[in-house]
């Protein structure tokens, strides 16, 4: 929720109520005179020489002053106008869109330019030098959304919302970003969290070390920031992931059997829902790589172990593509009948969160009591949270035959297709779960909170044979949107990238999570969607691979801001706040298709490199993998103590894909990938 309007002028009263009128002023006047009058002759010829020295030393200085002043209201000017072209539509650099251009503008991978770390800097555009006065201080509008009381944690996805720290506050910062300029009190209170926010003290960033104090200093030897060199020997890239993958369960095993996640530096575990996350996010990564035991043992603490039945608050979205995906994939790939069976039992508990006055549903759901709410301090559901959940419960009608599961997932996507407030196809991030209306309009992202809707629009029509329209419709629409208003290149090196629109301004800034974005514009290419969303495919594994080769650690912030002038000689900055690293899966699930799309070796390689830095610098020593604080300092990345259940379920998976020669293992033209990378049939005749 939105704070009050804060007023954002001061009004100054500019007449003193003490001043005297105009009569009195005359008499003031009158006696000035009468006072000259009475001065010697000497008096007033002293008086008006030096009155005339001041004159002459006046008009001597008056070029070098006229400039100044001549320079400042060139300056104003020029602020205005790069404020328009920032906001210009359609942008100054023509997108990949127009067929011409974008033969024009082909990828430009710019290994020259190293990406710099600023902390609190811009990119913004400089305008010319002013010695004497200092630009204004540009207003900052924070529109704070308060989706909780201060001192939550908010991390991961659409509603990656840590167990147990159900407080979220989160802060739409995108002006206050595109200005470049953070206060440094700001960076006490406040670090940015994939367009949301948390609170410093809850963040588990490390004080900041030598590296980091350095951020500033320009930017190293690009050569130097190249984390890893291609190995020229045949390695068995399939079985490095297969090692990776042991390695992360044996963590999981030892610490963190049947909890939710592994904290592997502390050699314990986290709990969020309490139903084996961690494992279940597993089952199918560990059938697809063939770790049999593994998998028979798991199944077992599925089998013997596993209850839904528990008074424990859920959340809706994360429960369906992490719990219920895993167990439908499982499902399909083992033929167990036992997964189906723990699917339809997590189903039918999830089914409370749809009873609302909007079918819109509620965000969280104990499965125990059967009872459903949105969080404590908000009616609003995340919009990628519940458009993001239909292929699960799809599926899970089609495999039950009980159609209820279906129809409430497509009733939220009527509801929302037909629904105003979208721009171009894009679409808010929250949705009322009473009104059933878009609230807080106006920001737009193809990052967190909205990521997956785009994602489910275009996979849920494959899903049903191509026959739904609205979703088609709805996607093309999205994609012209996203073309229109938030494809930009970068001024020094054209790297194109996914910006996001807040409040009618364009704010240069892409989650790492739109990196699931090329993956899915090439499905589409490939499925008879048109050819320019290829080539956009195309561009932006470029700027997705940029963002991991130019990181001393060889591995992606959470977030990337880009330069869109050519003069600030580098392409993206990365801010304080952003530098961690989670072990997420969008950069090597893209990869995966461009691979099977375009069979170029190099998106193995690419990948091959990304697979090396998380050994390199994730990896801990007696098992698992854990989440890092600063993709910039190799020398103490700062491990978060956690290991995220995607890593498993998403990452290695898809880079086992990658590597595989076999197109015919999970073949795209049979099987969707759910948000969670967790695959389910395409469909064999579409239901009527
Ligand atoms: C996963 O839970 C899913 O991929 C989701 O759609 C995005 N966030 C994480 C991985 O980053």
């Amino acid at each position: 929720m939105y704070p009050p309007a804060r007023k954002d002028f001061i009004s100054l009263t500019l007449s003193d109520p003490h001043a005297h009128n105009y009569n009195n002023g005359k008499h003031r006047r009158q006696s000035c005179w009468r006072k000259w009058k009475q001065l010697s002759r000497l008096q007033r010829s002293l008086i008006l020489l030096l009155l005339a020295l001041l004159l002459i030393v006046g008009l001597l200085s008056y070029p070098s002053v006229s400039q100044q002043w001549g320079g400042v209201s060139d300056r104003d000017e020029w602020l205005e106008l790069s404020d328009r072209e920032l906001n210009a539509a359609p942008p100054a650099v023509k997108p990949v869109l127009d067929p011409d251009a974008a033969k024009a503008l082909a990828p430009m991978p710019v290994p020259h330019l190293g990406l710099a770390e600023v902390p609190d800097t811009v990119a913004e555009p400089q305008g010319p030098i002013i010695p004497l006065l200092a630009k204004p201080p540009i207003q900052k509008k924070t529109i704070v959304n308060k989706r909780g009381p201060p001192g939550t944690k908010r991390d991961g996805n659409a509603s990656d919302v840590v167990a147990g720290e159900n407080q979220q506050q989160v802060a739409v910062q995108e002006e206050e970003e595109e200005e470049g300029r953070e206060d440094e009190d700001k960076e006490k209170k406040i670090v940015s969290w994939r367009g949301a926010m948390i609170e410093a003290e809850q963040a588990t960033e490390t004080p900041p070390s030598a590296a980091e104090k350095d951020a500033a200093a320009p930017p190293a030897d690009p050569a130097a920031t190249v984390p890893l060199e291609v190995s020229t020997v045949k390695v068995d890239r399939l079985e490095a992931v297969r090692d990776a993958f042991r390695h992360a369960w044996k963590g999981y095993r030892d610490h963190a059997w049947g909890h939710d996640e592994l904290k592997p530096i502390s050699k314990s575990f986290g709990e969020w829902f309490g139903l084996g996350l961690t494992l279940i996010d597993s089952l199918d990564t560990m059938w697809i790589l063939g770790l049999k035991e593994e998998f028979e043992e798991a199944k077992n603490w599925v089998e013997k172990e596993l209850t839904f039945n528990k008074n424990v608050d859920v959340n809706l979205f994360e429960t369906t593509i992490r719990v219920l995906g895993g167990l439908l994939s499982t499902y399909h790939l083992s033929g167990d009948q036992l997964f189906l069976e723990k699917a339809k039992d997590l189903g039918s508990r999830l089914m409370p969160a749809f009873k609302t006055p909007s079918k819109i549903p509620f965000s969280d759901v104990n499965i125990g009591k059967g009872t459903a709410h949105p969080p404590r301090w908000t009616s609003d559901s995340t919009l990628a949270e519940v458009t993001s959940i239909q292929l699960e419960f799809r599926e899970l009608s089609r495999l039950t035959q009980e159609p209820q599961y279906q129809e409430v997932v497509d009733e939220v996507m009527k509801l929302v297709h037909k629904l105003p407030g979208k721009h171009d196809g894009l679409v808010p991030m929250f949705i009322n779960t009473n009104s059933g209306q878009f609230s807080h309009k106006g920001v737009f992202t193809l990052g967190a909170r909205a990521d997956s809707y785009y994602e489910y629009l275009l996979k849920q029509w494959l899903q049903g044979g191509k026959t739904e329209d609205d979703l088609l419709e709805d996607y093309l629409q999205a994609v012209e949107g996203v073309k229109k208003h938030l494809v930009k290149q970068t001024g020094p090196g054209r790297l194109t990238f996914v910006g996001e629109l807040s409040h009618g301004r364009f704010v240069a800034k892409m989650d790492h999570l739109v990196c699931f974005l090329p993956g899915t514009l090439a499905l589409g290419a490939h499925n008879g969607l048109p050819g320019d969303h290829m080539d956009l495919a195309l561009q932006l594994i470029e700027t997705c691979h940029q963002m991991y080769t130019q990181m001393e650690t060889g591995l992606s912030p959470e977030i990337a801001h880009f330069s869109l002038q050519a003069s600030d000689g580098r392409d993206v900055v990365v801010k304080p706040a952003d530098r961690h690293n989670l072990l997420r899966p969008e950069t090597v699930e893209s990869l995966f298709y461009m691979y099977r799309f375009t069979n170029d070796t190099k998106y193995r390689d690419w990948g091959w490199e990304i697979l090396q830095s998380f050994n390199k610098y994730t990896k801990v020593p007696d098992g698992g993998f854990t989440s890092i604080n600063n993709v910039r300092d190799p020398l103490n990345p700062g491990p978060r103590d956690k290991m995220e259940s995607f890593f498993l379920g998403e990452t290695l998976k898809y880079l086992y894909l990658l590597f595989s020669d076999d197109p015919e293992l999970l073949s795209l033209d049979k099987f969707i990938f759910n948000t969670e990378a967790h695959p389910l049939p395409i469909w064999p005749s579409a239901p009527k």
